[in-house]
This record gives C-alpha cells, structure tokens and sequence, in this order.
C-alpha cells in the first residue's frame, strides 16, 4: 500500500457551517538464556537464535560493562589524606517508576528542550498561528467574516474539516456571547479550545503491571515505524527496562537489518527469520523468547506495504491472534504511526487501521519541517485517539512524549 493516496479534497469555506531521559547506554547483565522456540514454528529454529545468540546478544563478556582496572604498579603508600564528609545525596525533585520498580532519571524538561520543539513546529506554526496573527493585525472587531476566513486558515492548516467545524461553532457561540471582544481573545479562545481536544483523548500509556508488555507498531510505509521503535528501545533501555524486538517486516530485504541497527545502538536483542518468512513466525518466536528471556517490554516492527491493502490488513490481524494467544491480553498498545507531512493522508490511514488492527494510540513523525503540524489536531479528535508520541527530527532524542499543553504553547506563543 502506498502513503500516497489522493489528498482528501479541500472543501469549500462556506461549506461547513453553512460549514526524555538521559541515555545510559548501559545494560544490565542477564543470562543469555536460549527461547524455548517452539515446534510450532514455520521456520528453522536458527533463525531467532542467530540474531539473539551471535549477532546481537543482550549479555556476555563483550556487552558488560566496562570497569577501569586498577594499574598493577607499587607505589609508596601515600599519607592517608582524611576523608571528606560525603556530601549528602541529592534528591530529584522528580522520580518517576518504570514498570521493573527501578528509578527513572528525571523528567524535567532540559533548559532549551521547549525551544527545540518550538523551532521544530516552526512552518505549522507559521501556516496555522502566523497566518491568524496577520489576518487579525489591526482588526478592531471580530465578526462572522473574520470567523469564516479563520475557518480557512484552519482547514488549510491541516485541522480538519470536522474539527475546523466544531471550532468554529464554539468560536460563533462565544463571540455570541460577548467574549470575542479582540483579536486577542479570539486567539486565546482558539487556542483553548485546540488544547481541550487534544487534552480531552490525552493519556501516556501505562506499562504497570503487564510483563511482557508488548507494542505492536503499525502504519504505512516509509512513515517512521522503524526508526520511532529504535528510539523507543533507547528510551525504555535507558530507564531500566528490558527490551526485545521483533523485525515482523519480512517483505522488505533491508527491514531487518534496519531494525538489528537501531537495536545495537541500545544493545537491545532483535528477533528475526529470513526474507519473506511469515511475519506471525517472527512474532510467535518473539512472544516465546520475551516470557524466557523475563524481558519487560516486546516491540513488534511490522511491514507497511504488502502486495495490496487487505493482505497488509489481514496480516495485522493474524499477527493480533498470535501474539495474543501466545501472552493472553496481549498486545497491550497498537500504535498506529504516521507521517505527518503526508497531511490528510493521516487521515484515511488512521480510519483503516482503526477499523481492522484494533489502534490504541498514535504517533506522528516528521513534524520539523512540515507545515502539516495541525494534522496532530484532526486525527486525535476524529478518532478519539490519543496522540502518544511526536517525531521532531531522525536522531534519538528527537521522539518526544506528546503533551497537549506543550503542543498549544509551542504553536501559540510569539
Ligand atoms: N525528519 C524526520 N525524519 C524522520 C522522523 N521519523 C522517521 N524519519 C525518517 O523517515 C524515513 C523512514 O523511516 P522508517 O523508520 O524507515 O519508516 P518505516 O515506517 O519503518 O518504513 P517501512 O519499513 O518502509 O515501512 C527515515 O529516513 C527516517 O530517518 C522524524 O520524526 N523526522
Ligand atoms: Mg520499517
């Protein structure tokens, strides 16, 4: 399936109303224990094993961690210098819990993290926020035309049809009201009324209480699958957790070794059969070596383009049936990830996934450099969805939480 459907059309003004953490780069060490790859398997048991047992093992001699040995060199005994009270430790203000019980580093937004965002969202700003800003400059009242050119802006901007809609009846009902009494307030009006939508299907997902939890990643090709699962196992190693991947894009040749790369970063451990072996292989022999291994949290890249779209469909839900019969509840977030950029397109991926592969959040990618950022907008609100992460550029630290409030702000403030 290719991400280049024909654009939703634009329909006309009138219309509708009348229209992170710290990376540690550390890893525990475990046994390196072999799955119990059962006979079930379509594929040779090798397969699995050669991408846990010699090509990326999670642990042995040559993953630990490096200590610096003392020089074997006698010296003459210095004096004992007296020992320095140990400076008291100090306490993060803000501690969070991953799902093995250990700390995570803090939270709290590095000086300059919000900057990065702002400058990322620079052209959606300028097509959304800039483009309001003119066409209120030396506007003395706020009236139905200014509502209706406003409606424009906002369907151009990605919003949505639906969503621009619904805006802008609320934006008529307080200007009915009395409360649009400046561009001003117009503006501030907009932007709440942007930040409840966004806030209203908000949530992070939660990973308490599910071992392995696994998250099956879907969507299109070419939108960021792969790369957002190799942030996200940097992540979730770097704060504690024990990750494995499974490379369940046997159709392209290079997926694999694409997903093997980014797992080495992390020296996280990938699950994976030859070209062209039935995903749902992958993915049982996965299943099986996440419960053997004790891993905390299953990734499971799949393709985004099969020879047509019910294929790719079917597949998702034939990779659904495997991994929950192999850990019953089983996976516990399906993210749904798409290219901001492509605009509407977002859109109708996000409708055929919701229907056949069972969605449960989403992430939009390639937000620097797009002007398309109101996108984030349109499919949380249409699908009730929650908007997990956002994509800012292609390196590790560039996925971030996404955070309604951070999002409105970033798009809103000068
Ligand atoms: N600028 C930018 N590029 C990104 C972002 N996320 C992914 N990319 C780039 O998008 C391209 C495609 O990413 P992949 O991760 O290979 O996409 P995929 O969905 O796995 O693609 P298939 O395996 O073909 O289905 C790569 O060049 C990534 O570096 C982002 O947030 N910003
Ligand atoms: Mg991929």
């Amino acid at each position: 399936m290719e991400n280049q459907d024909a654009p939703e059309k634009k329909e006309k003004k009138g219309f509708f109303r009348g229209l992170f953490s710290k990376l540690t780069g550390t890893v525990s060490s475990e046994t390196n224990e072999t799955p119990e790859v059962s006979e079930e398997t379509s594929s040779p048991p090798d397969d699995s094993e050669s991408a846990s047992g010699s090509e990326l093992p999670l642990s042995g001699p040559e993953f630990e961690v490096e200590t610096e040995l003392e020089p074997c060199v006698e010296t003459e005994p210095e004096p004992e210098p007296e020992p320095e009270p140990a400076p008291e430790p100090e306490i993060e203000p803000e501690q969070q819990w991953n799902t093995s019980g250990t700390v995570v580093e803090e939270t709290t937004p590095k000086p300059g993290f919000f900057e990065r965002l702002k400058s990322s969202l620079k052209r959606t700003k300028e097509s959304l926020v800039g483009r309001i800003d003119s066409l209120l400059l030396g506007k003395k009242t706020i009236d139905a035309d200014v509502l209706e050119e406003i409606e424009e802006i906002l369907i151009t901007s990605d919003i949505g049809v639906k969503t621009t809609v619904e805006l802008i009846r609320t934006l008529e009902q307080r200007l009915g009201r009395n409360e649009l009494k400046d561009g001003e307030a117009l503006r501030g009006a907009l932007k709440e009324e942007i930040l409840s939508r966004l806030s209203a299907h908000h949530s992070q997902m939660s990973l308490v209480g599910k071992k392995p939890f696994v998250l099956l990643v879907i969507g299109v090709n070419g939108v960021g699958k792969t790369t957002t699962i190799g942030k996200l196992a940097s992540r979730f190693t770097a704060s504690g957790n024990k990750v494995l991947l499974a490379a369940a894009d046997t159709f392209r040749a290079a997926a694999a070794e694409q997903l093997v790369a980014w797992g080495a970063r992390s020296r996280v451990d990938v699950i994976r059969h030859k070209e062209g072996a039935d995903p749902s292989a992958v993915v049982f022999d996965a299943c099986k070596a996440a419960v053997a291994r004790d891993v905390d949290i299953l990734i499971v890249d799949t393709a985004g383009r099969l020879h047509t779209k019910v294929n790719l469909m079917e597949e998702m839900k034939k990779i659904r049936r495997v991994i929950d019969r192999e850990i019953p509840g089983a996976p516990h977030e399906t993210l749904l990830v798409l290219d901001a950029a492509t605009g509407q397109n977002a859109v109708s991926q996000t409708r055929l996934f919701k229907e056949a592969a069972g969605v449960t959040g989403l992430v939009l990618t390639k937000l620097d450099g797009t002007a398309k950022g109101g996108i984030v907008v349109a499919v949380s609100h249409e699908f009730a969805l929650p908007v997990r992460y956002i994509g800012v550029g292609e390196s590790v630290e560039d996925l971030r939480d996404f955070d309604p409030q951070e999002f409105t702000d970033a798009l809103f403030q000068p």
